[in-house]
């Protein structure tokens, strides 16, 4: 039903095998479909080809709809681990997923891209993280929303503005276009130093 965005629905037993009195027993759930955005990355093997496989899964997943993929660009390798040059996108996503299970599912596409975990921020044949949802902060050991380190990353804000130049970075309150023109601004006047 592509009109509904949200739907709480309670089921109510009145006559329950329960050994108490009460008027009726229920479950009730809420699911609601949730905006996000996320990274795409590979820098070894057939980069284009696992990204694009990637999406295809995310296209066939019943609790994901794919609003739009950027352009992929091509990237030198950031934080002096990872040697290959990488090809880096991103995404805007709708999903019935919380964050949580949004990370998992993206665990399952990159380990079927036969990503190995050998080193962090090593060479990797796919890696997809999750930059916003919706605008949630939460910093937990497992996951951190907005991703960390995303304003300090031209591969990231780039294919990002490219799909979503206004959408908004809820720490920084800056939109992605703003992020990125800042960073380019940084990087310029490093770069004449
Ligand atoms: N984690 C926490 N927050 C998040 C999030 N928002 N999205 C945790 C996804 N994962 C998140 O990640 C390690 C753990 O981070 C996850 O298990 C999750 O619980 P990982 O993918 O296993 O390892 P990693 O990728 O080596 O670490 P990390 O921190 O994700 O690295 P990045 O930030 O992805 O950086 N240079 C270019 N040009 N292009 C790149 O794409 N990527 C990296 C990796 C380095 N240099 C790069 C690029
Ligand atoms: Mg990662």
């Amino acid at each position: 039903f592509p009109l509904i965005r949200e739907i709480c629905l309670e089921v109510r037993k009145p006559h329950a095998p329960v050994g108490l009195p009460f008027a009726s027993v229920s479950v009730e759930i809420k699911r609601r479909w949730y905006k996000a955005y996320l990274a795409m990355g590979a820098n070894l093997g057939d980069r284009e080809g696992y990204i694009r496989r990637a999406v295809e899964a995310m296209e066939q997943e019943e609790r994901i709809r794919v609003l739009q993929v950027s352009s992929l660009i091509k990237t030198t390798p950031y934080g002096g681990v990872a040697k290959e040059e990488f090809l880096n996108g991103a995404m805007e996503i709708e999903t019935l997923f919380t964050p949580e299970e949004l990370l998992d599912y993206l665990h399952t596409l990159e380990a079927a891209a036969g990503r190995e975990r050998k080193e962090h921020w090593g060479d990797r044949t796919l890696d997809l993280d999750i930059l916003l949802y919706e605008e949630l902060v939460q910093w937990t050991e497992r996951l951190t929303i907005p991703h960390m380190d995303m304003a300090n990353r031209t591969f990231v804000l780039k294919p990002l503005a490219e799909i979503a130049p206004y959408a908004m970075h809820p720490v920084y309150r800056q939109t992605v276009g703003m992020l990125l023109d800042g960073l380019e601004k940084r990087e310029g006047i490093q770069g004449k130093r």
